[in-house]
């Protein structure tokens, strides 16, 4: 299928340098609600490493020209050509000129929210990947790096805050008008366009200061609506707890006087690096305990530290051009999750981040959207900030540090900071950091981010009893992936370990030589290990601390994996072999409609439970059974979304049932009377103890129903009052109703809160939660502009209620076709990332499938989709 006007593919072998470079940027702003001035003077320089002749040609979309001066002399129409989304001067007057050009924009008019745009009245801008080019021309590149200075003006009552990158030079009223006001704000850091900036508004600042550790003294300004300024502490302290983390392990401090931070409630994602001024989507700022949940709290400290250290990993260095995207992102990912980390347990944030990998990456990988960590080849970059380039980025990264060691990982982030800061950089440019600080050759390594596709491990171990010894044969193999049939080996860090009888880790030694690390690298299709010395038939512990992103077969048994929950000294296994037992009880419940006995599981669970030496939240991570979307993943193909709910339901009644007395326990033991407080080891009692209402709640008795009813009442905080209207809404009763009312009644002031009451009610595995959406998109407190109201309610619906997003009549397939193409007219992101809610349509059974296909061909052929949307369509039905 070719639709008429399908998107030009753009190609990173075809990569040139720029013809010009642009040395310093003067913009002066003069904000207006539709009539924005732009004054861009650009120092354009000839690059020597371009096309000699070149003419200057400047990106542009939807802007409105009016005026052009090259040296301070205005320009005849006749020496350029100008549309609204190109600029083209074809014969530059010298090698080194200013160019000025003055362009109108209107960001009432935005509603893309890319470039310059309004939230809640207020101006600010959103330029990665290309927005620059919505508000002046420019070589809209992430290789042009120029120091910018920014001049911005405006009405003192409309705008009394105007911000923007670095440090403020000046500002005050206009002399020529009392009643408007400008500021200044220069960057010394060169940095490219999609780095750039600029809030104006009526905002209230929340002020702290930070001291580096070289004894510089950083503002600090965290700005969000005027009343917000209590909710904006939490990120504060995340913010300097950021700090001093990237000081203290990767030795980067920060480099301007002032780091500013503003929320706003129209953002199209999570935040935006913006160098010294992160705009942030109000959801990752604000929290209270009364309206945020620990999961909240934990995604803000995750997102305030990933922009902030994005600040050395994207700012000081980007990327050459925007196939490297998972240079900045997947290293940025892989420093945040080490940031929470080491702030939170260790171990339940990797089993977190893994649960994160599977459900979001590992299905994108098998579908048909797959591609490798860095791109070949795009149609549309928007569409490829996706889990494959920051979270599989991420794991690179963390491979990277599991091959070289802890201290050659830090020898290499060193060289790379050393040899590339203020540079544009590439993979190789990375890899070969490494590479020098340690003298090891990483070119298989760098397959890991050409081949697309989980890589699968099949890995059989084999005892000799007579020999002592312990074979484990391993092969491995990438399935085929759109555009990449044959693959080759790659290197695979195999963490792993080698249980006694007695449950404890065996030395490991290969021939004569010790396994120092316990890292078996894994470089062929096909290779033996051979352990000796060893005197009872070990049960082998894989893929410890999911030390490679990989998927793994193997011979291990029912029995083994019980063991391995008891006993495994790494606590990612013990919940691994959980999660591997309840697995294999849910694909065979959907397949043959019955489920398996439960026994073995629930007698691993209980003692996982009533170990009093391991850590709530890890408890609560263990005993949480795989989601539906990961059991599809697993079966592969024939998907019914509705027999894996109801194996899964049958699963968690029966655990219920079983551990019924342990789980009232585990309430009771983990009810906390003290104030709540957000750190870990308090969110972990609270895990705990809402996932012992879960299951309490699904047991025949109504106990479970009334003491959620009485914990919504009486929480004094959102996670617990959540938590117990998570439990009734899965539950066809009158305290569903009851509750949903009631907290709606309360918090419908307040939209991230409602944000949490729009999901639940679009999650509810029933036949009449379709018709619920639908009602609900009517509620005044929804609104299809909102890029957060839209991801709460029909993106919530879409990617989180398999019963009913694949009803078997086509319904809600419709629906979300329906939506995207309405929402393709006002902002494409946020549609084609909600039409990337059918991307494993091809493992559905028949006659599901049939029908999400019938929806994805109504959308691939509306005439006049944006070329987002239309990349998704085409891609998924290739
Ligand atoms: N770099 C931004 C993402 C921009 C997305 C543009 N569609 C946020 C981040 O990853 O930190
Ligand atoms: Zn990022």
């Amino acid at each position: 299928m070719l639709r008429d006007a399908e998107p030009q593919s753009i190609r990173l072998a075809d990569y040139q340098p720029p013809e010009w470079l642009v040395d310093t940027v003067h913009l002066d702003v003069s904000l207006h609600p539709t009539q924005t001035r732009v004054t861009s003077r650009l120092a354009l320089r000839r690059n020597p490493k371009g096309t000699a002749g070149a003419p200057v040609v400047l990106d542009g979309d939807g802007l409105t020209l009016v005026r052009v001066a090259i040296d301070d002399q205005p320009v005849a129409g006749t020496a350029y050509q100008a549309t609204p989304d190109v600029f083209t001067l074809p014969n530059p007057p010298s090698d080194s000129f200013t160019l000025e050009i003055e362009t109108l924009v209107d960001p009432t008019a935005n509603t893309q929210l890319m470039g310059l745009y309004r939230s809640s009245g207020n101006y600010c801008t959103q330029c990665e990947p290309e927005g620059f080019r919505r508000i002046t021309y420019f070589p809209d590149r992430p290789d042009v790096l120029s120091v910018y200075t920014t001049r911005i003006e405006a009405g003192r009552e409309e705008a009394p805050v105007l911000l923007s990158n670095g440090n403020l030079e000046k500002g005050g009223p206009l002399e020529s008008d009392p009643s408007r006001h400008y500021a200044v704000w220069h960057d010394p850091w060169p940095k490219p366009s999609y780095l750039f900036a600029l809030v104006g508004g009526k905002l209230a600042k929340v002020a702290d200061h930070f001291v580096t550790r070289s004894g510089k003294p950083v503002e600090l300004g965290i700005y969000v609506e005027e009343g917000k300024e209590k909710r904006a502490g939490y990120a504060m302290d995340a913010l300097k707890r950021s700090m001093r983390w990237d000081e203290e392990n990767f030795g980067r401090e920060y480099d301007l006087d002032v780091f500013n931070i503003v929320a706003v409630s129209d953002f199209n994602m999570g935040a935006m690096e913006n160098k010294g001024l992160n705009v942030f989507n109000d959801k990752y700022v604000l929290a209270t305990p009364q309206t945020a949940t620990d999961a909240d709290y934990a995604g803000i400290e995750g997102v305030i530290a990933h922009e902030y250290f994005h600040n050395w990993t994207g700012n000081r260095i980007t990327c050459r051009d925007w196939f490297q995207l998972c240079l900045k992102e997947g290293l940025t990912v892989f420093r945040d999750q080490e940031f929470s980390a080491d702030e939170r347990s260790r171990p339940v944030k990797r089993i977190s981040d893994v649960r994160v990998l599977k459900a979001a990456q590992f299905s994108e990988d098998a579908g048909p959207l797959a591609h490798p960590v860095r791109p070949q080849t795009y149609r549309e970059i928007n569409n490829f900030y996706t889990a494959t380039v920051y979270q599989k980025g991420a794991e690179v990264v963390r491979m990277l540090k599991t091959l070289l060691g802890p201290a050659g990982f830090r020898a290499g982030m060193d060289v790379y900071f050393q040899n590339h800061d203020g540079e544009a950089a590439t993979i190789e440019n990375f890899l070969t950091s490494f590479a020098e600080a340690t003298g090891r050759n990483l070119s298989q390594f760098a397959l890991w981010y050409e081949q697309a596709g989980t890589p699968l491990l099949k890995i059989q171990g084999a005892y000799d009893e007579a020999a002592g010894t312990y074979r484990l044969d391993v092969s491995q193999s990438i399935p085929a992936t759109p555009g990449q049939t044959v693959k080759q080996p790659m290197v695979i860090p195999l963490a792993i370990g080698l249980l006694g009888p007695d449950g404890k880790d065996l030395p490991l030694t290969l021939g004569n030589s010790p396994l120092e690390n316990g890292v078996l690298e894994i470089t062929q299709a096909e290779q033996s290990f051979v352990f000796t010395g060893i005197p009872a038939r070990p049960v082998p512990s894989l893929n410890r601390g999911f030390s490679a992103p990989v998927n793994i077969e193997s011979n291990l048994c029912q029995k083994d994996r019980v063991f391995l929950a008891a006993h495994d000294s790494d606590p990612f296994n013990r919940f691994d072999a959980l999660q591997g037992l309840a697995l294999d009880l849910l694909k065979e419940g959907a397949r043959a409609g019955e489920l398996p006995s439960a026994e073995p599981l629930i007698h691993a669970m209980r003692r996982i439970l009533l170990d009093h030496g391991l850590d709530p939240a890890f408890k609560a991570q263990a005993l949480a059974l795989p989601g539906e979307g990961e059991v599809a993943r697993e079966l592969g193909q024939d998907v019914d979304p509705d027999a894996i709910h109801t194996a899964r339901l049958a699963l968690r009644h029966a655990i219920g049932q079983a551990l019924e007395e342990e789980f009232r326990t585990a309430y009771k033991d983990m009810t906390c009377e003290e104030a709540f407080k957000p750190d870990a080891a308090s969110a972990g009692r609270r895990a705990l103890r809402n996932l012992a209402l879960d299951y309490l709640a699904i047991t025949a008795s109504h106990e479970g129903i009334t003491r959620a009813l009485a914990q919504f009442r009486v929480a004094d905080n959102m996670t617990d009052r959540f938590a117990a209207l998570c439990v009734l809404s899965q539950h066809d009763v009158e305290e569903r109703e009851t509750a949903l009312t009631s907290f709606h009644d309360q918090f419908q002031n307040d939209p991230l809160v409602i944000d949490k009451w729009l999901t639940l009610q679009a999650q509810i595995p029933a036949a009449n939660t379709l018709d619920r959406v639908r009602k609900l998109m009517a509620h005044p407190a929804f609104s299809l502009n909102n890029p957060n109201r839209v991801r709460a309610l029909i993106g919530a619906f879409a990617h989180g209620n398999p019963t009913q997003f694949n009803r078997p009549d086509g319904a809600g397939y419709a629906f979300v076709a329906d939506i995207v193409l309405q929402l393709d007219k006002t902002n494409p992101q946020v549609a084609s990332r909600l039409l990337s809610s059918f991307r494993s349509w091809r493992q559905l059974e028949p006659a599901r499938r049939d029908q999400a296909e019938a929806a994805l061909r109504r959308v691939a052929d509306t005439s006049g989709l944006s070329a987002d949307v239309a990349d998704i369509a085409i891609r998924s039905l290739a």
